[in-house]
């Protein structure tokens, strides 16, 4: 008796406690817009609206119900299952299941795809980091990995980000094992190689801090320039866009993508997401909304701007509570798959035109 009254008594506290979180979680303020989003981008004139994804998340039944919706995402990307690391851990073995996973489910899906990334110096294997590479045996490297990972996925992939991340804020290039043995040219040689192997997928250079104005946009233009000057492939430029909540220059963000495209290339926002000082309060959400409607409205106004790509939809697969501590909420839907504000916001900036 004492022991099925105490067995009572905790059924009825655990009630209590769900009763009250749920509380807590219904309280925050969510998204009321009936939109989809990717159908919201595409009657606007953009290709996508899409998200990054990573394999693991694909055993969760409840978040792919929401990202196999291709009125919601018309694009995915592979947050990490296409890079150097996963493709070709050591050299010459070559390992597609996890993109090709990926780029299955976008095909049952319907939903065009985003190839990330060819040469970047993270998650890059030690046998390319610390290899006692000349120029011309790097050089070969390089041709083999992007020919080999092109080739295999060629006719599926809109674009591909083959050059990741080659500059410092400063405007200099990142001292990394390719700039380190070849100089700027490591670009040129990935982007011939993935044209060669794939003509038709669009071929980006992808990187962060490009959203404001500084040294680091004006390497970028220059870089574009140069290549332009040289003939060397290249079709877009994508930029991240890892906001913090409350620092979106929507002047600087539209004056770099016009400058970029000015030159004749595309611009993407590729990883969009804009994180927040936890705990989270209701303005915050209110002011994340702003922020997103402000950076998708900058992609309205640049007919160059091609689509959005957000770094995963839900707060619950998010890279920034692990990389920035006591920062997070970054993304347009919670760590519940709820929709937050920052739905709205996106889809505010799709339907305003
Ligand atoms: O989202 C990716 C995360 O799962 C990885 O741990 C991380 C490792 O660097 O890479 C993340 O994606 C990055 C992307 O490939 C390039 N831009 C920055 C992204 C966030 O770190």
């Amino acid at each position: 008796m004492i022991l099925s009254l105490g067995f009572a008594t905790l059924l009825s506290l655990m009630r209590v406690a769900t009763a009250q979180s749920s509380t807590a979680t219904s309280s925050a303020p969510t998204a009321t817009s009936t939109v989809s989003l990717n159908m919201a981008a595409k009657a606007a004139g953009k290709l996508y609206f899409g998200s990054a994804t990573d394999n693991p998340e694909l055993t969760d039944t409840a978040y792919l119900t929401i990202l196999n919706d291709t009125a919601m995402f018309g694009q995915l990307t592979p947050a990490n299952s296409m890079k150097w690391d996963a493709i070709e851990p050591e050299q010459n073995v070559f390992n597609f299941t996890g993109g090709d996973q990926i780029v299955a489910l976008a095909e049952q899906t319907g939903k065009i795809m985003r190839g990330h990334n060819l040469v970047w110096y993270s998650q890059l294997p030690d046998w390319v980091a610390y290899g006692n590479w000349t120029p011309e045996t790097l050089t070969s490297v390089i041709q083999t990995h992007v020919t080999t990972e092109v080739s295999h996925y060629k006719g599926k992939i809109y674009a591909w980000d083959v050059i990741n991340e080659p500059f410092n804020d400063n405007g200099t290039f990142r001292t990394d094992v390719f700039y380190n043995t070849l100089n700027s040219s490591y670009i040129s040689i990935a982007l011939n190689a993935a044209h060669a192997a794939d003509p038709d997928a669009m071929l980006y250079i992808n990187e962060y801090n490009l959203e404001y104005s500084g040294p680091k946009i004006d390497a970028m233009v220059q870089l574009v320039t140069d290549l332009k000057a040289a003939g060397t492939p290249i079709d877009g430029i994508g930029i991240e866009s890892h906001f913090i909540l409350g620092e979106v220059s929507a002047s600087e963000l539209q004056a770099n993508m016009e400058a970029l495209t000015a030159l004749g290339v595309d611009v993407a926002i590729t990883e969009l997401d804009d994180r927040i000082e936890l705990p989270a309060t209701d303005a915050d959400l209110e002011q994340q909304k702003a922020d997103y409607e402000t950076i998708v409205g900058v992609c309205m106004a640049v007919s160059g701007c091609v689509g959005v790509t957000v770094w995963d939809y839900t707060d619950k697969y998010s890279w920034i509570p692990s990389s920035f501590p006591g920062y997070g909420e970054a993304c347009p839907w919670d760590e519940n798959l709820v929709r937050k504000p920052a739905y709205d916001g996106i889809a505010m900036a799709f339907t305003s035109y």
